[in-house]
């Protein structure tokens, strides 16, 4: 069907099978629509595919180059449209119009893309057909509006069910990871816990701490376990994890664990024993989930029956060591582009994966990282919508030499997740962790303030700092933050009311300006070094001595 159609106050050709009016807009269905606006567009809505993918508005005439280096794209990025220079994105895309308005079409259903072509807004269902929004109205009226359909398709975050009312409000989370990354012991991880100082017993989120930091959470992240796919705990942790959990419950707190278990690496049991369970593509050969910890990742068809019960068996056991709050990480590697054992398309066959886990779970609080963003939704309480943050605002090496908007750094993480706020409604918003600290640190006061602000915002609020290096000054000003809950008002795109201040995103919006022709020569020797897996094995083992190194003297 072809029609023109009056859209708010514009009138559009539309391409479709079926049109119905619903409130701020149209619900519209196909395999393929499209959108002719009536202007030449400037300004781009850009969705990346899963938390760490680049996300913001974008220049329609600036290409939008490929990141860097391409070994790790398939962990960045959509795969299938990692080389597309046009504007594009995931599942939805908006623009700007003349009269500061925005235009939005964006899918009900998984597996489907949106790009713009001059003035024609395109959306396309992978396979089969579906359902999309169309609306033209103040950005945050549109997005609400489109979060509210979502919602209803997809499901919403869980109203609190557990005595411990874990769901209803966003988790107060001391996390491992940004202070000591893999360097985690039991033995250190006892003396944080001790640092931390006493708590009381009562239900989040009534909670209020005796002297101690209030955290409901004590989350252990990477570096506990034998192996990617080994999930049982390594010599740095001899009383086993469930003990380590018993001691986090002892201090009234609910114990928090990172597993990846969707990612199954050559080193690991699995891919020897098991190697029908693994994601391959129609020629018969592994799919590529990128790389990390000095191996190539490769991933778990969460269609495959043996493989699924595992995963169940493993949600499980983590559950029976005591861990209330599991959070999974690269969970995009069960959404890849892959030949399925079932033949299920890939979005499809994912949250067929999500499920399970779900299920498993059980009354445990379920935060998804590295994971595709709708299909994720409903199944989940809280949500990674941003890339790591880090002790610095960006790294010129990795972000900008490397054209990689999904590299960790506190600008990266800032720009995604607040282009992703209108999702608030659906899922609690983890925009990662805030610093406090100024030791092993080179944020700003200002750059630590600015992330503070966000995390006002989502009400999520994590922090790797250890008691041991924050001064009295900094401890104190940490824990007003955990007890605080300003009123927050959003005011503009980038501009919010937070406890009666105003504050202003904007300077940390730009993307990193382009390149001159010095640093061209340095980006591309950088990008084909990155590149070899044995200059990454290397700079793994480099990056694990440093810290250890550097843990030591601390
Ligand atoms: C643990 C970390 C933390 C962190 C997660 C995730 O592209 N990469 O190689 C890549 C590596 C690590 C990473 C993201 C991307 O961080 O977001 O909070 O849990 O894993 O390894």
């Amino acid at each position: 069907m072809n029609m023109s159609y009056q859209i708010g106050d514009m009138q559009f050709s539309l391409t479709a099978d079926k049109i119905h009016p619903v409130t701020g807009g149209m619900v519209i269905s196909g395999a393929n629509v499209t959108l002719q606006l009536p202007f030449q567009p400037k300004r781009y809505y850009r969705h990346g595919w899963q938390s760490w993918s680049p996300t913001g508005w974008i220049d329609v005439d600036r290409p939008f180059a490929p990141l860097h280096p391409a070994i790790m794209r398939p962990g960045q990025v959509d795969p299938l449209y990692a080389l597309d220079e046009k504007p594009n994105g995931s599942w939805l895309g908006a623009v700007e119009a003349p009269d500061g308005d925005v235009i939005l079409l964006g899918a009900l259903g998984l597996e489907s893309h949106v790009a713009l072509d001059d003035q024609t807004l395109h959306g396309w269902y992978e396979q089969g057909s579906g359902e999309w929004f169309v609306a033209n109205d103040p950005e945050q009226i549109v997005f609400a509006q489109y979060a509210t359909l979502l919602g209803e398709r997809l499901g919403e975050k869980r109203a609190s069910t557990a005595a411990s009312g874990l769901h209803s409000t966003p988790p107060r989370v001391w996390c491992s990871w940004y202070s000591l990354y893999t360097a985690i012991s039991e033995e250190r991880l006892l003396r944080i816990l001790n640092d931390l100082g006493p708590f009381d017993g009562a239900p989040w989120p009534d909670r209020q701490d005796r002297q101690g930091l209030p955290f409901d959470v004590f989350q252990i992240d990477d570096g506990w376990q034998k192996g990617i796919g080994d999930w049982e705990a390594n010599e740095k942790f001899p009383s086993g994890m469930d003990s380590l959990a018993a001691r986090i419950h002892a201090t009234h707190r609910t114990a928090g664990l990172w597993l990846a278990p969707l990612l199954i690496v050559p080193s690991s049991g699995i891919y020897r024993q098991q190697p029908d369970w693994l994601l391959h593509d129609e020629k018969g050969k592994l799919v590529s989930a990128g790389f990390n910890w000095g191996e190539p990742l490769y991933a778990l068809d969460t269609t495959h029956p043996a493989g699924l019960e595992w995963l169940a068996a493993l949600m499980k056991k983590v559950r029976a060591w005591g861990y209330d709050y599991i959070k999974l990480d690269f969970l995009y590697a069960g959404a890849l582009p892959g030949v399925r054992h079932n033949g299920m398309s890939r979005e499809a066959a994912y949250r067929h994966g999500l499920k399970v886990i779900r299920e498993t779970l059980g009354e445990a609080y379920f935060l998804t990282c590295g994971a595709p963003i709708l299909p994720s939704l409903g199944l989940c309480d809280g949500m990674r919508l941003g890339p790591d943050v880090a002790a610095y605002w960006d790294s010129n090496r990795d972000s900008r030499l490397l054209n990689n908007l999904a590299a960790p750094g506190v600008q990266n993480s800032l720009r995604t997740t607040l282009h992703r706020l209108w999702l608030r409604p659906l899922v609690h918003v983890d925009p990662d962790v805030v610093y406090f600290r100024a030791r092993e640190n080179n944020l700003s006061p200002e750059q630590k303030q600015i992330l503070q602000y966000l995390v006002e915002i989502t009400g999520f609020k994590a922090t790797s700092d250890l008691p041991a290096w924050l001064t009295p000054e900094e401890r104190a000003a940490l824990a007003d933050f955990l007890k605080a809950k300003p009123p927050v008002k959003q005011t503009g795109r980038y501009t919010f009311e937070i406890g009666g201040r105003r504050v202003d995103f904007s300077s940390a919006m730009p993307l990193p300006q382009p390149l001159d022709s010095l640093e061209k020569i340095h980006s591309s020797l950088l990008c084909w070094l990155a590149n070899m897996p044995r200059v990454l094995k290397v700079f793994d083992r480099f990056s694990r001595w440093m810290l250890a190194r550097s843990l030591r003297e601390s």
